[in-house]
C-alpha cells in the first residue's frame, strides 16, 4: 500500500500528465460498487480535455440496478462509460470499439491526410486496488503479448501490444484516493482500496450493518438467518454463535464483523454496491 504525502501526489500527477502527452486516450478506471467514492478527487484537473473512458470494474460483483444508474449517471455527464469485469470478461472485448467511437475524428482526420491506419494508444489510471492490473492482464492475449520498445515524444516508453488497434502504457497510472470524509473513507476500506487504522474494524462493521438494514435487507436476512428489526449487537451474536466463535464464557462479535467483511469483499452476500446514484443526483 502506498503512503500518499502531498510531495507523492505532486510527482504522480507530473508523472501522468507527462505520459498523457504520449496517449490518444485515458481508460479511468472506477470501481462499479463505489463509482464516486473510488473517484480520485483530482482527475479532472489532471486530464483536462484528454478523450476517456470511464470503465466501472468489478461490475459483476455490485448491484445490477445500480449499475444501470450509473451509467445513465455519467452519460447525463456526457462522459463515455463502459461496464466491465476482468475474471469474466465481461464488455472487455468492447474496450476497443468504444475507443475507436471516441476517438473516430482524430482517426479519420489522420487517415484523410493520408497517414497509416495504426494502433490507438492509451494509458489506464485509476487508485490502488480498482483493477489495473487484472484489467490489463484480462485484455493481453499472452500468446500475443510483446513488449515493444517505442520512443515517446520524450523518452522510450514501454508498451503492451493488446492487439493491431490497441496499445497500452505498460506501467498504469496509480492514483491516490479520496480522504474527503469518513463516509468515503468507509467505502474505501470496505471494498479493500484503503487500508486505514482510522477506522476500526467494529466502527467499520457497525456502519455496514446498518447499510445493509437500509439497502439489502433480505440479502442479510439471508445470509445469516437474522432479522432486520434485531440490533446490531444482536445480529452480530447471532453470527458468531452459529459459527462457534464463543467460549463457555465469552462471544467473539469482532470475529462476526470480520466474517460480514469478508463476505463482502467475497461476494458471499451478494451483489451490492455501495455508492448510490441518489447520493449524488445534486451534482448533475
Ligand atoms: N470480480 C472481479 N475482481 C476483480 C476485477 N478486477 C480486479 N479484481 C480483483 O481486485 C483485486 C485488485 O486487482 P488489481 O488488478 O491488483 O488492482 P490494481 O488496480 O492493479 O491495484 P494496485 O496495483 O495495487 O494499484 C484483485 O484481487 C483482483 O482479482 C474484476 O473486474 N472483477
Ligand atoms: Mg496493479
Amino acid at each position: 500500500m502506498i503512503q500518499w504525502y502531498p510531495g507523492h501526489m505532486a510527482k504522480t500527477k507530473k508523472e501522468i500528465q507527462k505520459n498523457l502527452k504520449l496517449v490518444d486516450i485515458v481508460l479511468e478506471l472506477l470501481d462499479a460498487r463505489i463509482p464516486i467514492s473510488s473517484e480520485n478527487p483530482m482527475i479532472n484537473e489532471i486530464l483536462k480535455n484528454k478523450p476517456r473512458l470511464i470503465l466501472l470494474t468489478k461490475s459483476t460483483m455490485s448491484d445490477p440496478i445500480d449499475n444501470a444508474k450509473w451509467v445513465s449517471y455519467f452519460k447525463k455527464l456526457k462522459i463515455q462509460v463502459l461496464l466491465v469485469d476482468s475474471i469474466s470478461k465481461y464488455n472487455v472485448s468492447n474496450i476497443v470499439k468504444q475507443c475507436k467511437i471516441i476517438l473516430k475524428d482524430k482517426l479519420e482526420k489522420e487517415k484523410n491526410k493520408g497517414m497509416k491506419e495504426r494502433p490507438i494508444r492509451a494509458m489506464i489510471v485509476g487508485i490502488p486496488n480498482v483493477g489495473k492490473s487484472t484489467l490489463i492482464n484480462s485484455l493481453v492475449n499472452k500468446r500475443i503479448t510483446a513488449v515493444a520498445n517505442k520512443p515517446g515524444v520524450t523518452r522510450i516508453n514501454q508498451w503492451v501490444r493488446i492487439n493491431k488497434d490497441l496499445e497500452l502504457l505498460d506501467t498504469p497510472g496509480v492514483l491516490w484516493p479520496k480522504f474527503e470524509n469518513k463516509g468515503i473513507a468507509r467505502k474505501l476500506l470496505l471494498t479493500g482500496a484503503i487500508k486505514d487504522t482510522a477506522v476500526s474494524d467494529s466502527e467499520l462493521g457497525l456502519y455496514f450493518l446498518d447499510f445493509l438494514k437500509l439497502y439489502y435487507p433480505a440479502l442479510l436476512e439471508q445470509r445469516y438467518d437474522v432479522k432486520t428489526s434485531m440490533s446490531n449487537d444482536l445480529i452480530l451474536e447471532h453470527i458468531a454463535r452459529n459459527r462457534g466463535y464463543f467460549t463457555t464464557d465469552k462471544i467473539f462479535t469482532d470475529r462476526a464483523i470480520e466474517t460480514l467483511i469478508a463476505d463482502f469483499r467475497n461476494e458471499r452476500l451478494g451483489r451490492i454496491s455501495l455508492d448510490k446514484t441518489e447520493d449524488n443526483e445534486q451534482l448533475v
